[in-house]
């Protein structure tokens, strides 16, 4: 229920009729999504982001336990905004490449840890052979047939099938048949041209990242999807990158949760021209995304990157999604993050049981695993439900 509160301080905001849009079911424009972001009052905002993300899942609170693999950082795009890559494989520029053994040992040996997911994005190498990648995914799956394998962002397979000579579907079709599961959201950054050609310019298009998805989706593999905030992009360009991915769900139905990453402005070429983006910022890009994307079922606060004090808070403004244990993450690490390599299950759950809500772990696919009851309770967990 939306307070009289909220209700009579939207009405203030100039932002009426939106909120009665929201509250009749309806879809907001993109004008008035750029209404909302423009809202000054945060508290209001938030109300009416969390009054949508609590009548989709009350107070349940999602996350998974998966562990990060990033085998090489070697990279032959220049973005601006990258602090993890590296232009070639030696020692003195900390460029790095696991050998495939290794790459999947250092997954394999946490089998027996409840983890159900492995997330893997890497530079775009120009050496590397695409069996290395098809062999990555097919050695997990051999080793531990029940692990979700996260795989490759649209970036990489658009580069896999220009460097290969294969096309998005044939790239697909071979990792599915090795055994990958999803596709991770990376590499959206901003659509936008203006902004593509200044902080990424050589490497997938807006267009082409997003028919990456589309051709995942007909072959049933579901996916994420992101939107890098704070560098150059104006809030007219966040409102269009939304767009665009609202309109290719309505067609495909195939993403599964969107998820704003902030900007980290250490190690790279523009930190010192844009400084990190402040919570406040955070929070209403949450809550715009919330109540805009009306046929994504998840918003996910990435807690490796903002925090998890931002993240926790970020509960209150739309987002019903944490991520996960998320061990042994590179990209934010190398960029300045200063959150821990990895949250245990426990420390997740404090951030989401003090928040009020209810934690809840689920698999790659957004199944529920476990729901967890009020701490104390009986300390199993309750029963599964779907
Ligand atoms: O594509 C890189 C971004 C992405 C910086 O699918 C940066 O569940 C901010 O996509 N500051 C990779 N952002 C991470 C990613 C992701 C993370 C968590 C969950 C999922 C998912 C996907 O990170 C890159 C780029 O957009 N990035 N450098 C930086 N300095």
């Amino acid at each position: 229920m939306l307070s009289s509160l909220a209700h009579r301080a939207l009405e203030r905001a100039g932002l009426g009729e939106v909120r009665d849009r929201v509250l009749e079911g309806k879809r907001i424009t993109e004008e008035e999504a750029l209404r909302l972001f423009r809202c000054p009052d945060l508290a209001a905002l938030g109300a009416l982001a969390n009054h949508v993300r609590e009548a989709r899942h009350g107070d349940r609170t999602f996350y998974n336990r998966n562990v990060h693999l990033n085998f090489t950082n070697v990279c032959v795009a220049s973005c601006k905004f990258c602090s993890f890559a590296r232009p070639d494989d030696r020692q003195a520029s900390e460029g790095y490449t696991m050998p495939l053994e290794e790459s999947v040992q250092s997954v394999l040996r946490r089998k027996g840890s409840g983890i159900t997911e492995v997330h893997i994005v890497n530079g775009l190498h120009p050496d590397l052979p695409w069996s290395h990648y098809v062999d990555v995914v097919r050695k997990l799956r051999q080793g531990w047939p029940e692990l979700a394998i996260k795989a490759y962002t649209a970036v990489e397979i658009h580069f896999f099938a220009e460097k290969f000579g294969k096309s998005y579907e044939q790239v697909l079709r071979e990792l599915l048949d090795a055994g990958l599961t999803t596709l991770p959201g990376g590499g959206a950054e901003i659509f936008a041209s203006r902004v593509r050609r200044k902080i990424c310019d050589d490497k997938a298009t807006a267009e082409q990242w997003l028919e990456v998805h589309r051709v995942a989706h007909r072959l049933g593999i579901k996916s994420n999807t992101t939107m890098l905030y704070g560098t150059i992009e104006t809030l007219e360009e966040r409102v269009d990158h939304m767009a665009r991915l609202r309109a290719l769900q309505d067609e495909t139905g195939g993403f599964q949760v969107f998820i704003p990453l902030a900007f980290h402005p250490e190690h790279n070429m523009i930190g010192k021209a844009f400084p990190k983006p402040t919570g406040f910022d955070g929070l209403r890009t949450y809550a715009v995304a919330r109540l805009f994307l009306d046929n994504f079922d998840h918003l996910k606060a990435y807690w490796v990157m903002i925090g998890e004090r931002l993240a926790q808070t970020a509960l209150s403004f739309g987002v019903d999604d944490l991520d996960g244990t998320v061990l042994e993450e590179r990209i934010y690490h190398m960029a300045g993050a200063q959150t821990p390599q990895g949250l245990t299950e426990a420390g997740l759950h404090r951030l989401i049981r003090s928040a009020g809500r209810v934690p809840v772990e689920r698999d790659s696919l957004y199944h529920v695993l476990r729901l967890h009851g009020p701490e104390g309770a009986a300390g199993a967990p309750r029963a599964a439900t779907a």
